[in-house]
Parts: structure tokens; C-alpha cells; sequence
């Protein structure tokens, strides 16, 4: 290709691309869900291409004892499961979180938490007995900010605050999970995950997602007889987008394509053109004997058609 011709193809790329993003951009993609992480701490992490990250602080891990097989489908309670026996307020012992923090999260509007949450042995729930009294919590922080901040009870069932929604309670007034041998007080298992209203669209932003998950409360009381766990941990981002710089850039790049082709087919079809033309002319001038001239080739006195 000629210098004339390549700085002709140059501005005229540079033309084209200006109209794809005035004219032919094409609508942003649709957003979609994207699952970002899953654990069930049998050896089956996931984490989306591009993030890094994972669990820290507190992260022993237990056999889940009498609660496998407990969910529904797929997602059931099985193997192993992180289980967390820290704080004791009665001794001033804190609680260690657990924490799932992820970095090089893609844009998006929120997420979707789900996981069996596993409350085991004492838990006193809200009031322990009176009114105003000590309580057992377990709590939930996005990105450090409190987000789920409930009390739950292994005794009377409606003396807490957190309710599940249908399907949320898998187990109660149980006993399934002995932390000391012999240990004989009852456990329970929620799925949060069916909790939709709380957990089904958690509103996050930005590129680093950071979950502490904590159990507390006045009336706390491990390394005694209060624990809790969980299992098949899964998060999902919501309305997952495309960047629309590498759409419009893919846009650009499909369509400079496609204009070199169809430059091509015109080249060839004028090149064609060309040679009926010349092989008409040279036809008519050995029947008429007259002189032609066309397409560069200057015709004095011999043919400009094909010998
Ligand atoms: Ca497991
Ligand atoms: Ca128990
Ligand atoms: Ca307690």
C-alpha cells in the first residue's frame, strides 16, 4: 500500500471510529450475575477469574458431625465446615471474626450472600431470661460497616430477634454437633441463603469486598458452651456489566474489519470491471480499428487489450 493510500486509510479508521462512538456505539451489554466466590471447605473453592483473595482471622476447620446432609439439592452440609469456638465475655476474651475479603472485583451494584449458618449449643438469644438482659449475637460487616446484627436462641426458639423466612431454619432443638465429647446441649442451622429480603441483594460498590463475620454479646459465653460455623459460603455479584470502553473499542475494531474487507471486494470488483472493459474495448478496436486509451495504459498505435 502506497504512503498516499495508508494516510488515506489512517483518517479514514480515525473517521470511522469517531462514528462508532457518535453514531453506531452499541447499547451497553445486559448486566448479568457473576459468582464471585464459593467454599465448602472440602477442597471445592471457586473465585471468579481476575479476584484474588480469600478467608483470614479465625478459619478452623470441623467435621459437620450430625448436621451433614442437612439443605436442599446440591447444597447440603457435608465434609468439613469453619468452625468458630472464640470470645468469652465472661472473661473478657474477644471474639475473633472470621473475614472474606476479595480484591479486583469487576463493577457492579450489589451482592448476594449465601451460606449455612451453623448455631451451636448455649445461645441465649435476646433477653436470657428478662427483659434488657445479656444477649447472644451474631453479626455480619460489609466493607466494616454492621450489616446483620441479630440474637439467637438453642432454648425457646422465639426468644431471638432474627426470624427466618420459610425454608430458612434446616435444624432446631437438636442436639448435632458435640464441640466437647459427650456435650450434650441442642444446635441449629439456618440457611441464609433462602433469606432473600436480608441477604438476596446487599447493597456494594467498588473493586474490594470485606465480610466479617463475629459473634458477641453481653451474654457470650465460649470457650464454655457457645460456638458457631458455617458452610458452602457463596458469593454473587448482582448486574455485572461490561466496561464500555472494551465494547466500544471491540465495536470499532469489528467494524475497521469489516471496512477493509468490503475496501477489498470494491478493489476487486473495479479491478474486474476494469479488465472486461479493457478486454471490450480491445475486442470493439479489432473490430472497428480504432485507437483506445483507459485505466494507466496509453494505447498508440498497438492493442491495450490482453495479448
Ligand atoms: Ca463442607
Ligand atoms: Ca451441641
Ligand atoms: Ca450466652
Amino acid at each position: 500500500m502506497s504512503q498516499r493510500n495508508s494516510l488515506g486509510f489512517a483518517s479514514g479508521l480515525a473517521c470511522l471510529a469517531v462514528f462508532s462512538l457518535i453514531v453506531v456505539a452499541p447499547p451497553p451489554a445486559s448486566a448479568e450475575d457473576l459468582q464471585l466466590f464459593y467454599d465448602n471447605f472440602d477442597g471445592g473453592q471457586v473465585i471468579a477469574p481476575g479476584v484474588s483473595g480469600g478467608f483470614s482471622g479465625f478459619t478452623s476447620l470441623a467435621p459437620v458431625q450430625g448436621y451433614g446432609g442437612l439443605g436442599s439439592g446440591s447444597n447440603v452440609m457435608a465434609g468439613m465446615f469453619l468452625h468458630n469456638p472464640t470470645g468469652d465475655n465472661f472473661t473478657n476474651t474477644p471474639s475473633v471474626p472470621t473475614t472474606l475479603r476479595l480484591t479486583g472485583l469487576p463493577p457492579h451494584s450489589g451482592i448476594r450472600l449465601s451460606f449455612f449458618l451453623a448455631i451451636i449449643d448455649t445461645w441465649d438469644g435476646e433477653h436470657f431470661d428478662s427483659p434488657g438482659g445479656p444477649q447472644d449475637l451474631f453479626n455480619v460487616s460489609v466493607n466494616g460497616v454492621n450489616f446483620f446484627r441479630h440474637t439467637f436462641t438453642n432454648f425457646t426458639f422465639n426468644d431471638q430477634s432474627y426470624v427466618p423466612p420459610p425454608g430458612g431454619l434446616l435444624s432446631s432443638l437438636s442436639n448435632r454437633f458435640a464441640f466437647m465429647p459427650g456435650e450434650p446441649y441442642d444446635d441449629s442451622l439456618y440457611d441464609m441463603g433462602q433469606d432473600l429480603a436480608r441477604f438476596g441483594n446487599i447493597p456494594h460498590v467498588g473493586d474490594t469486598l470485606q465480610l466479617d463475620f463475629v459473634a458477641n454479646g453481653s451474654n457470650w459465653n465460649r470457650p464454655a458452651n457457645e460456638s458457631w460455623g458455617f458452610d458452602n459460603v457463596r458469593v454473587t455479584l448482582l448486574n455485572v456489566v461490561p466496561e464500555p470502553g472494551s465494547i466500544t473499542l471491540l465495536s470499532i475494531a469489528t467494524l475497521a474489519v469489516a471496512r477493509r474487507r468490503r475496501d477489498n471486494d470494491n478493489a476487486k470488483a473495479a479491478h474486474v470491471a476494469a479488465e472486461r472493459q479493457v478486454q471490450g474495448f480491445a475486442a470493439s478496436r479489432r473490430r472497428a480499428g480504432v485507437r483506445i486509451s483507459g485505466f494507466g495504459v496509453r494505447a498508440r498505435g498497438k492493442s491495450a487489450g490482453p495479448s
